[in-house]
């Protein structure tokens, strides 16, 4: 009977598209649906009933096709649902997701920085844009120093603003603003207008230290440097000291370290990791510090250099092309 079916409909549980399809069938269905069949039965009841129990069937249909309606409804994704509703959550996760690495150069810098810091050297950064006065003239470069050129400098406004060459300018502006005691490292990017190759890049990297204060000898900074070549080559690596000259200090040295290499006649090679030296007595006069009373040394090395090294890397462009199986590796 139609009362009953209407029960029976709204008693039936759709919670998935196999259940949905059965209760079509069951209902519905061509051949053997209960309401299909109600509907062939009409012509057996008397004429004057006809009317109310085609009604009452009507209804009976309506509300299965409102059931089914409404499940797929309850799981089919609205046009206007925002992309979330759409998304399907019982899909697995694209896994694993890969960490990342630190760039070569990033632990480079970290470890020298390190030896450093153990040596009570604090930190010291600045800006990559620079004067002429600050970058070249209170280090004691000569007006006609060829290292001033366009050739190698990066000058943004003729003779007046440029992109750094080296750190240095970064110390000059320490020694400016404090009084000595000064003992800094000043790692960063330094620029320089070069023909690019496998071992020179527009831009690289630098750590430079500085040590003010009176009474520092040419001894303290050759203890300084071998502790340093001792922590980041280890205790046996060889490494000497050679004469050479900067500008900015005097004397000037720069060291080099014993590289071992068996497929050489000689077994290994020197090869060049830093230059240093004695802060000339004309930088101290550039930034109104007295040279009989002050004293200090100074040194500056390549970061790309000293990773080229330790990882075996032979162009220094691999640092800057961001290749993921380059990096990847450390
Ligand atoms: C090198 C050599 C060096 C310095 C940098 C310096 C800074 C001041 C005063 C004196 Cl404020 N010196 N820096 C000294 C000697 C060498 O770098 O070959 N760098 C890659």
């Amino acid at each position: 009977m139609p009362d009953d079916i209407l029960k029976d409909i709204e008693s039936e549980i759709i919670d998935s598209t196999e259940a949905a399809e059965a209760f079509r069938v069951k209902y519905l269905g061509r051949k053997s649906g209960k309401i299909t069949g109600m509907f062939k039965q009409i012509p057996e009841v008397p004429p004057q009933e006809r009317k109310a129990l085609g009604q009452r069937i009507n209804q009976a249909k309506q509300r299965a096709e409102a059931r089914l309606a409404a499940f797929e409804a309850s799981r089919a994704p609205r046009d206007d649902a925002p992309h979330a509703a759409r998304m399907d959550r019982t899909l697995p996760g694209r896994l694993p997701a890969p960490p990342g690495s630190l760039h070569p150069l990033t632990h480079t810098l970290h470890d020298i920085a390190q030896v450093f810091e153990g040596f009570g050297f604090s930190i010291a950064t600045g800006p990559e844009i620079e004067t002429e006065w600050h970058n070249f003239t209170a280090l004691n470069f000569p007006a006609d120093h060829p290292a001033r050129d366009m050739q190698d400098t990066f000058f943004l406004e003729p003779d007046r603003v440029l992109l750094r060459t080296h750190t240095s300018p970064v110390q000059i502006r320490a020694l400016v603003a404090e009084p000595p005691p000064v003992r800094i490292i000043v790692p960063g990017r330094v620029y320089r207008n070069e023909a690019v190759s496998y071992k020179s890049y527009c831009l690289f990297h630098q750590v430079e230290g500085l040590y003010v204060d009176e009474g520092v000898s040419f001894a303290d900074l050759k203890q300084a440097l071998r502790l340093f070549v001792q922590a980041m080559f280890g205790d046996d690596a060889r490494m000497r000291f050679r004469p050479s000259f900067f500008p900015f200090t005097e004397p000037s040295a720069e060291v080099d370290i014993w590289w071992a290499d068996e497929t050489l006649p000689q077994k290994g090679r020197w090869l060049e990791i830093l230059g240093c030296g004695m802060v000339d007595p004309n930088v101290f006069a550039s930034v109104d510090l007295d040279p009989e009373r002050w004293t200090g040394y100074a040194f500056g090395m390549g970061v790309e250099r000293i990773a080229m090294l330790r990882y075996g890397i032979r162009d220094i462009r691999a640092f800057y092309e961001n290749d993921i199986r380059f990096l990847e590796q450390f």
